[in-house]
């Protein structure tokens, strides 16, 4: 090794013993030690190191959080010792018949106590993580218990995972720990206005939004969803851990997990039930959803003795609190038709009151998959559920009450908008209307979504509208709305002289938008605000992101291979070709502001930026770069004009240095892109 690579290796395991304890300190203590600042530069140093010696990348490096190529389907994941799964307790009796019978199994006279731990019942998905020497190795779904799915890349992204084990006395080499993964109401909330803005459907609740994060095949996607973790239980162990559940807990937090902190010990069943009515009251103002709580006998010499029947233990239950559902019948199915031509079908139903005071007439069916789950057909009666605002879903059919004669349900195979065939691609839950240049339903949605607050704004112009232009011949796409005249909108349904002026305005007041504005409200599949305004910083102008490729769309931070993908797709069809042309004719262009190239200064001038920049940040001063012209790069070469050298600047600055690469403090490069010189 030599010296330099030496120091570079001392220094990347100084940065990652310093980014893991941060993130003990963050995701598992809640008591941030070091500002999120420190902790990116950290990173960014870290990262900046990895990048000039590959050969100091580790397993365990907070870098590869980031996610992995996408794969093509999960491998199998062989748990060394299965997972378990829960009886039910419904009400207090039956919380009593638990304890009556583990006393039984032990011997004990009835009036013994027991010593109980009571955990939240977290409402997320069974996961089992694997550490090797005290590093991550192998991360999967429950699956059947003996057999899950390998998830390990998706897992890798999750920041409350740890990569490497804090170093303590007694860590197993080899070691299942099982939890939950799942995600908080405020983060489901922000992934489905995401999904809503980029024509994707929406998750029905945060259970299934996690289930879908973490079954996806681009983990990037899953990187974007912030899942957390709390861990509770132990699979295989190559040496004994802990006596107790209790112990166990705390064992775990001392390696470094997160666990729940609303864990009681319980010394009978009495506190126990106590405990189950505290939480009856209490669990509305957890920042995520429990369906109940987990009893189980502490003592684990006891637990061993009650051992398990068919991979349920006789030492744990879960007491399930009465969910707010109701009950009602199923009067249609029918399907929706999204602007990326996603299919979801919807139930209509017999009108519910359901606890407080919701009445509920539709609840969606997800996707095919979920339909043949619950075996769903019209006719049916079923328990419905609404939890908190999110989208009331069918629970269970009542099967003892189905009629005679129904059937099972199948989505259509042609789209009901425009006939064509449906497909659904492998691997995918979601099917879709492949017609996407000729689909009134499609085309009627993404024009609705143009005119929306959140892209073009155009007031006054409402979905009914929208949908009888189209129905008139007289839109074919969002182009057209810019060549309205008023004597087509006057014979309009709800349409008056005055409001036919506002339209007019508000349609032709629309043309100069921000750059991130236009490009989500082109509807491009999975590009929401977030995406648009990354991808309007990185490129500055729509005719540059329209000559992007997957590689380069996919080595920009935030978008991931399954988006560029898309963009790429996107802006590949003739009929975007023809919205993109019809807009220009009409004058449509972005506002200068701060994204269209604003002069050539830097034309032909590559910059790479490094350290901590204090009065920008590094996306804005590549954005900056851009505007004039020039090029923004990560690693340095005897390519690069100027190296930018931000704060506690690592290797890049050393390496700039020997190759005579021009260095510029933060403040000589904000002169220069302020008023560039002759760069000739
Ligand atoms: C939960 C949860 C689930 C694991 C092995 C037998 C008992 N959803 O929060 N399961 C368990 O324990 C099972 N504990 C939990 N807290």
């Amino acid at each position: 090794m030599t010296d330099e690579l030496q120091t570079a290796s001392a220094r990347a395991e100084a940065l990652r013993q310093a980014l893991h304890h941060a993130n003990y300190c963050y995701y598992v203590l809640d008591q941030p030690e070091i500002a999120d600042s420190e902790y990116d530069r950290m990173l960014r140093e870290l990262s900046d190191l990895e990048t000039e010696h590959p050969q100091l990348v580790t397993a365990d490096s907070p870098t590869q959080r980031i996610g992995a190529a996408p794969l093509a389907a999960f491998a199998p994941h062989t748990h060394r010792q299965p997972m378990l799964s829960l009886g039910n307790a419904f009400n207090e009796d039956e919380l009593r018949e638990f304890d009556e019978k583990v006393k039984r199994h032990l011997a004990m006279p009835p009036d013994a106590p027991i010593d109980y731990v009571a955990e939240l019942k977290i409402d997320g998905l069974a996961i089992s993580l694997t550490y090797e020497h005290g590093v991550f190795k192998s991360g999967a779904t429950r699956g059947d218990g003996f057999t899950g799915e390998d998830i390990t890349a998706n897992l890798r992204t999750v920041a409350s995972v740890p990569l490497r084990l804090r170093e303590t006395e007694g860590l197993p080499h080899l070691v299942e720990v099982r939890g939950e993964v799942y995600l908080e109401h405020a983060e489901f909330a922000r992934i489905n206005a995401a999904r809503e803005a980029a024509g994707e459907p929406v998750f029905a609740n945060p259970r299934n939004a996690a289930a879908g994060s973490v079954r996806q095949l681009d983990s990037q996607i899953t990187a974007q969803r912030k899942l957390t973790v709390f861990l509770y239980a132990l699979g295989y162990t190559s040496s004994p851990v802990a006596r107790s559940q209790w112990e166990l807990l705390e064992t775990l937090r001392a390696w470094g997990f997160r666990t729940n902190p609303n864990v009681r010990r319980c010394p009978d069943i009495d506190s126990v039930i106590a405990t189950v009515a505290e939480w009856a009251d209490k669990k509305a103002s957890l920042p995520y959803d429990i369906d109940g709580l987990v009893v189980k006998v502490n003592d684990f010499g006891m637990q061993q003795d009650l051992g398990a029947v068919q991979r349920t233990p006789r030492w744990a239950i879960a007491y399930k609190f009465p969910a707010q559902q109701g009950r009602t019948k199923i009067l249609d199915i029918f399907v929706q038709v999204g602007r990326t031509g996603a299919i979801t079908p919807v139930a209509l139903v017999e009108p519910v009151t359901l606890p407080p005071n919701s009445v509920v007439q539709r609840a969606t069916l997800h996707n095919q998959q979920e339909i043949d789950r619950k075996d769903v057909r019209v006719g049916d009666t079923v328990l419905i559920q609404k939890a908190g605002d999110v989208i009331p879903e069918i629970v269970q059919v009542v099967l003892s009450e189905r009629p005679e004669g129904t059937l099972p349900y199948r989505l259509p195979a042609d789209c009901p908008a425009c006939g064509t065939a449906l497909v659904r691609p492998e691997g995918e839950a979601v099917t879709r209307c492949p017609n996407k240049k000729g689909c009134p339903a499609q085309i009627a949605q993404r024009v609705i979504h143009f005119v929306s607050r959140r892209a073009m704004d155009i007031q006054w112009l409402g979905d009914k509208h929208v949908l009888q232009l189209m129905e008139q011949g007289l839109i074919k796409d969002a182009g057209d709305l810019y060549f309205l005249t008023k004597d087509q909108l006057l014979p309009l349904e709800r349409m008056g002289d005055k409001l036919a002026d506002n339209i007019l305005a508000a349609i032709a007041g629309s043309k100069h938008p921000s750059l991130p504005r236009l490009i989500f409200a082109l509807g491009i599949r999975l590009v929401g605000e977030h995406a648009a305004e990354i991808l309007a910083n990185h490129y500055g102008s729509l005719e540059k992101l329209q000559a992007a490729t997957v590689d380069e769309l996919d080595a920009i931070h935030g978008i991931g291979k399954t988006m560029a993908e898309s963009i790429v797709a996107f802006f590949g069809q003739p009929e975007t070709a023809e919205l993109l042309d019809k807009l220009a004719h009409a004058g449509v262009a972005p506002t200068t502001g701060d994204y269209a190239p604003t002069g050539d200064a830097f034309a032909g001038k590559s910059f790479v930026f490094t350290g901590a920049l204090q009065t920008m940040t590094r996306d804005e001063a590549e954005g900056r770069v851009r505007q004039l012209g020039g090029r923004a790069s990560s690693s340095v070469s005897k390519q690069t004009d100027y190296l930018v050298a931000g704060e506690n600047a690592g290797s890049k600055l050393d390496k700039a240095r020997s190759l005579g690469v021009q260095v510029l403090t933060e403040d000589e490069f904000r002169q220069l892109a302020a008023s560039p010189p002759d760069v000739s």
